[in-house]
């Protein structure tokens, strides 16, 4: 750790993966679309919207509106969409990396900053293999490691605890607005990626992930 960042007020970055590490978004709306064409039911890109950093049952919910299931053909359904997911993801290669966001963890980690992963996916380590970048992280936390989803805290005092960093030292980079809610209810420095109209509840925010200054970061943590 330099002199420069044991002084400053952040210890760790936790990183959400669907948006601001790589864009799997379009590989779950079209897991979605295939099961809602095969079941009849409309759903579209508007609408995919609504799922962004939401887990899978509850993403489900809210596809089915006022149609009534019971759990299990609820489960089938989930699971029938994360095959077809999981399937999309043997093309992922490094190549899908956002723009930015290796550049973006290389200089947290130059920086003496613990690195993690905050995602609701139950699939994220099999992303991250893909992406080969597993073992830059310090902590992984994702739709296994606790039991309520964003806008619920849990994912990321989940990182902060197995990085032993106290949440008011982490910053969460996100590009949801359920888990730009989830980093303030941690208490920790929300920094958004996307519209305002998404996530402009963070307290610094940025169009994309090339645009993040980690300067900026460290500055808005020693300000708080
Ligand atoms: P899975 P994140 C989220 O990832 C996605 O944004 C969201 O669309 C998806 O439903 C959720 O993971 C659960 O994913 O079905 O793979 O468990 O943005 O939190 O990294
Ligand atoms: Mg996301």
């Amino acid at each position: 750790m330099t002199d420069a960042t044991r002084s400053s007020a952040l210890d760790a970055v936790i990183f959400d993966l669907d948006g601001v590490i790589t864009d799997t978004a379009e590989y779950h709306y079209r897991g979605w679309k295939r099961l809602a064409d095969e079941q009849g039911w409309p759903f579209d890109r508007e609408r995919n919207e609504q799922l962004r950093g939401v887990s899978r049952m509850e993403s489900l919910d809210l596809i089915l509106g006022d149609r009534e299931l019971d759990p299990e053909e609820k489960l089938a359904l989930a699971d029938r969409k994360n095959r077809y997911y999981v399937e999309s993801l043997e093309q992922v290669t490094p190549r899908d990396l956002l723009p930015g966001a290796h550049e973006l963890l290389m200089q947290c980690k130059q920086a003496g900053l613990k690195v993690a992963i905050g995602s609701s996916s139950r699939n994220a380590r099999n992303v991250l293999d893909r992406l080969q970048i597993t073992d830059l992280f310090d902590a992984i936390s994702d739709g296994n490691s606790v039991e309520r989803a964003k806008p619920q805290p849990d994912l990321f005092l989940h990182a902060a605890a197995q990085l032993g960093a106290p949440p008011a030292r982490c910053a969460v980079i996100e590009d949801a607005e359920s888990g730009v809610a989830a980093a303030l209810a941690g208490g920790m420095l929300a920094v958004g990626i996307g519209p305002p109209e998404r996530v402009g509840a963070a307290h610094l925010r940025y169009d994309n992930v090339a645009q993040v200054r980690l300067e900026e970061i460290l500055a808005a943590a020693a300000r708080r």
